[in-house]
């Protein structure tokens, strides 16, 4: 009941990660190898370093630990960081540790690439050995360089995530199937998946039941399981035919708030609040809160929280970055929910590449609680999606006119979602936009201009006199499409000072401002619409998933433009023309 989880392999790797960096550094390889050695000793120590501090005694007298080795592991026991690690971190782009993860990359190949190449990024790796360029470097053949491509292409396969939206659907089936498991009384999903990350690497599932032997073996016996990776008594590991792994634990009531808050992690969270703990005599781990052997916290993760003075953190915050510096100046933002959406600014129907009539749209957007839709089609630039020429616009424009003198409880506003081209200029000419409520500005085209050109483009798009917003504005799609490479704080605030919004968008692929730049925006005071971006009257299930990426981007209702009743709202759209 009382093991604890020992930070030891954290350590490790922190030092292990200096190492790496220093070397890439050109520092003195006696200071590197000091690292390193460090490293193996904290390995393989064979007793947890956090008791042996508590128990006082002195880290130097450990083999290769001297004194700043011993103030680095110390500082990390009690703060959860390395200084000295998140210096070097500043000089060198995190991208670069993802080429140190390329098997057969260590630091001196890496120090090569990145010093006379500047290869930051495995893209960028694997462009240069696809050009035939590595070939260049003193050291590197074409048989290496056939090597790293062959490296890059397996680490492809063994690093698939899944796009939350697609791991929801097993793991809905999965809670059903659990629940109907006789004894079972909670089921519940943890992880990643319940911080709402936009993609999971597995699903971390939490039960609780009189007896535990008979949901182990349920789920093992599960239609859906390819192949059984480990079976107990109260932890089994599996994956699911589509090779989505599954890890269920079983515990005891008594300890579900402890194991809920441990499993939903994040890893950096938890070593976080396991130190307050620790300043207060309390050990914190799966199982429970303890003080010795004392079992006085754990059946809800609010007792957790509150046996470190701390209130509630919701899950999408459990990142390790300031929630719970925040939960202690007691200033966690009140989250946006789903219920303080008012509208939906972004919708398509027919007329493009949308399956529902307007009116089909409308319906469906009151059936979700909506008070207002913008039906923004296409433009026509884009195409394949038959966008709308200025005539079949001002058609669709006397159309709406008509819907909203005919219903009732909800407003259709007039929009379009217009190409931006490539010199920046908007797909249609003002004198057709000015009869719109809302104009959204898309780069549908040239994802792969230059940095510069591309912000470029984007700011002229924003500087059109009826320019409102700017749609998916990273235009990534998650597993498939690296966003365009564009400076996104320039982005940012420019729509500052110009007054037009960015969007948010809900599709699962998208999800596009991500967290980062949700408070980005949040910080220069621009506001963000979380758009469904609907094709069909299913599409505005989308608005959940939008919600989610808000949080995790530490939204309120105020920082979002659709949670405006209409008469502001549309006050808010005409001052972007003024
Ligand atoms: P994922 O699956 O890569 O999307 O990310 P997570 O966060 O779901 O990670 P996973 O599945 O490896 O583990 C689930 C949670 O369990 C994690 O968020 C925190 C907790 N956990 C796992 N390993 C450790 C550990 O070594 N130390 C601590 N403190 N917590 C851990
Ligand atoms: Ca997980
Ligand atoms: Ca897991």
């Amino acid at each position: 009941m009382t093991v604890v989880r020992i930070g030891n392999e954290d350590i490790a790797n922190a030092l292990d990660e200096i190492a790496n960096l220093l070397e890439i550094d050109n520092a003195n390889p006696f200071r590197v190898r000091a690292y390193r050695n460090a490293a193996r000793t904290v390995r393989g120590l064979g007793k947890n370093l956090e008791t042996l501090v508590q128990q006082g005694r002195d880290l130097k007298s450990l083999p290769g630990i001297g004194r700043d080795l011993a103030a680095n592991i110390e500082q990390m026991l009690d703060t959860g960081h390395m200084a000295a690690l998140e210096e070097l971190h500043k000089k060198f782009p995190a991208s670069l540790e993802d080429l140190l993860r390329i098997s057969g990359m260590g630091p001196k190949r890496v120090q090569a690439l990145y010093h006379q190449l500047g290869i930051k990024s495995v893209p960028q790796l694997e462009r240069a050995a696809r050009s035939g360029r590595l070939c260049e470097l003193p050291g590197f053949g074409s048989k290496l360089q056939q090597q790293i491509l062959d490296a890059i292409a397996a680490q492809k396969v063994a690093e698939v995530r899944w796009p939350r939206a697609q791991a929801a659907m097993y793991a809905e089936q999965l809670v059903g199937y659990l629940k109907s498991i006789p004894g079972v009384s909670e089921v519940l999903v943890t992880g990643s998946y319940r911080r709402g990350k936009e993609t999971v690497g597995d699903l971390d599932i939490l039960v609780t039941a009189a007896k535990t032997d008979p949901v182990m073996q349920s789920i093992i016996a599960y239609q859906d399981v390819k192949q059984v990776l480990s079976a107990g008594s109260t932890r089994s590991s599996v994956i699911l035919e589509n090779g989505l792994q599954v890890d269920v634990r079983a515990v005891n009531q008594q300890s579900l708030g402890a194991a809920l808050h441990y499993f939903t992690g994040s890893k950096a969270h938890n070593i976080q609040l396991r130190r307050l703990g620790q300043k207060r005599g309390l050990k914190i781990n799966e199982y429970g809160v303890f003080k010795g052997k004392r079992h006085v916290a754990g059946n809800t993760e609010k007792q957790v929280f509150r046996s470190v003075g701390l209130p509630w953190i919701p899950p999408e915050l459990r990142e390790g970055g300031g929630a719970i510096d925040a939960a202690r100046r007691r200033a966690l933002p009140q989250l946006i929910e789903r219920d303080d959406l008012k509208g939906d600014l972004h919708t398509h129907t027919q007329a493009t590449d949308g399956q529902a009539t307007i009116e089909e749209m409308v319906n469906a957007a009151q059936r979700h609680g909506l008070r207002y839709i913008a039906i923004t089609d296409h433009s026509r630039h884009l195409t394949v999606a038959h966008g709308l020429d200025r005539k079949r616009l001002l058609r669709q424009i006397e159309h709406i006119d008509r819907i909203n003198e005919a219903i009732k409880g909800i407003t259709v506003l007039k929009g379009i979602e217009v190409d931006i081209l490539e010199d920046g200029s908007l797909d249609l000419p003002d004198a057709v936009l000015a009869r719109l409520d809302l104009v959204i500005g898309a780069v549908h085209s040239r994802f792969q201009l230059p940095r510069k050109k591309q912000t470029e483009r984007i700011l002229r798009a924003m500087d059109d006199r009826y320019f409102s917003m700017l749609a998916h504005p990273s235009g990534r799609l998650i597993g498939a499409r690296q966003a365009y490479d564009v400076d996104m704080e320039r982005l940012v605030r420019h729509a500052a000072e110009r007054g037009c919004f960015l969007e948010l968008n809900g599709q699962p692929q998208r999800l596009d401002l991500n967290d980062v730049y949700c408070r980005m925006a949040q910080e220069h005071g621009v506001l963000i619409s979380i758009n469904s971006d609907a094709h069909s009257v299913a599409g505005f299930g989308n608005l959940d998933h939008g919600i989610v990426q808000a949080r995790r981007g530490w939204l309120s209702k105020k920082d979002v433009l659709n949670t405006r009743p209409v008469n502001a709202l549309k006050r808010l759209l005409r001052q972007t023309r003024s």
